[in-house]
């Protein structure tokens, strides 16, 4: 019997040990940041089985539709803002939250507030639902800059003061994962169980990759560099085998595979859209910081992503993450175009 693999399966590593043994390391540390990541943690098991049911609804009615008892089915994406503002605001650690689904930041009322701002993007991917491909939640965590008072300022932070940031994927199975700024760890959801267990210690994106992502119907618009990367994936002069192109179309997948298996996702600005699409504060600095804790880069065509500093809250940036070598050449690419 192999003893060790055994006291794997009996010794299981949930997301709260796991988050307990990295706060025992800080003795000063209240426990405040584990209250705030159970509350997380809650809401995306919720967003989970309501996207596991999302199928089974067109039987009692479609979302956003009317069911048989005559009741108004709630949009996912609009559920799942609820959840996340609700399970929040009750941990009594937030004092800002902004989400993709709301227009305003929402500031936390004085006998509930905490020190910690959370942006998010509930149910990123949306459009992908009725189609059963991979969609999620994004989530960063930032800290009150000083004192009690909380203001605006404080979530229009550069990405890396982020304390910690992480996603949750809905796919073939609910995937966790997760950095608070030493390393990232990937778990996965064990239904019998309901906890997320640790699958994926210490992730590292491999160096370089044979994978590009991006959406290619929107060439036509690209700048210069953009070009001249994707085409250099397709066509390299210097031998190596050309990548090979995914693109699911919901950044949380997209960037799950390119963690794992290596290579590069953009969204580049184009001439129709001259910032990109992403938006920087929940999706464009979480997924940078959790790829720079892979050991790997972000970019932004202009800067590295997490030095940028936003001026609004749902402000967008042009975004090219992925593994360490693969990025440099788009810097490269850029650096020639600006001395041009
Ligand atoms: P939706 O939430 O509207 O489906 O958008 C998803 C998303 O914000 C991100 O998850 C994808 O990477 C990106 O948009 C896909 O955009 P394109 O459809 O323009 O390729």
């Amino acid at each position: 019997m192999d003893h060790a693999a055994e006291a794997m399966k009996t010794d299981l590593m949930t997301i709260t040990r796991f988050v307990l043994n990295e706060q025992s390391k800080h003795p000063e540390s209240r426990g405040d940041f584990s209250i705030l990541l159970s509350h997380i943690v809650l809401g995306c098991k919720f967003v989970c089985a309501a996207v596991n049911k999302a199928g089974l609804a067109k039987l009692i009615g479609l979302a956003g539709e009317t069911n048989v008892q005559g009741e108004e089915q709630k949009k996912l994406d609009v559920l799942s803002n609820e959840v996340f503002v609700k399970a929040l605001v009750s941990s009594g650690r937030t004092c800002i939250l902004v989400s993709e689904e709301d227009e305003e930041a929402i500031f936390v009322e004085p006998s509930k507030r905490g020190k910690y701002c959370v942006v998010f993007d509930p149910l990123d991917g949306s459009s992908n639902i009725d189609c059963g491909v991979s969609i999620g939640t994004i989530f960063g965590v930032y800290m009150l800059k000083d004192g009690d008072e909380s203001r605006l300022e404080d979530v229009l932070q550069p990405g890396k003061n982020m304390l910690a940031a992480g996603y949750c994927m809905y796919g073939s199975s609910c995937t966790f994962v997760l950095s608070t700024g030493s390393g990232l760890n990937g778990f996965t959801l064990d239904p019998s169980l309901g906890e997320f267990i640790l699958t994926h210690p210490d992730i590292k994106i491999p160096k370089k990759g044979k994978i590009y992502s991006v959406n290619e119907g929107n060439a036509k618009n690209w700048d210069g560099p953009t070009a001249k990367f994707v085409e250099k994936c397709k066509f390299p002069k210097d031998g190596s085998p050309a990548k090979s192109l995914r693109y699911i179309g919901s950044m949380v997948a997209d960037v799950h595979r390119t963690l794992l298996y290596g290579g590069v996702f953009l969204y580049p600005a184009d001439k129709k859209s001259p910032s990109g699409k992403l938006r920087v504060l929940y999706e464009v600095f979480p997924m940078s910081f959790l790829m720079e804790q892979a050991g790997g880069q972000s970019f932004t065509g202009k800067e590295r992503a997490l030095d940028l500093v936003p001026k609004k809250i749902h402000e967008r940036s042009p975004i090219f993450l992925g593994s360490y070598d693969d990025v440099e050449e788009i810097k490269a690419l850029y650096a020639a175009e600006e001395k041009a």
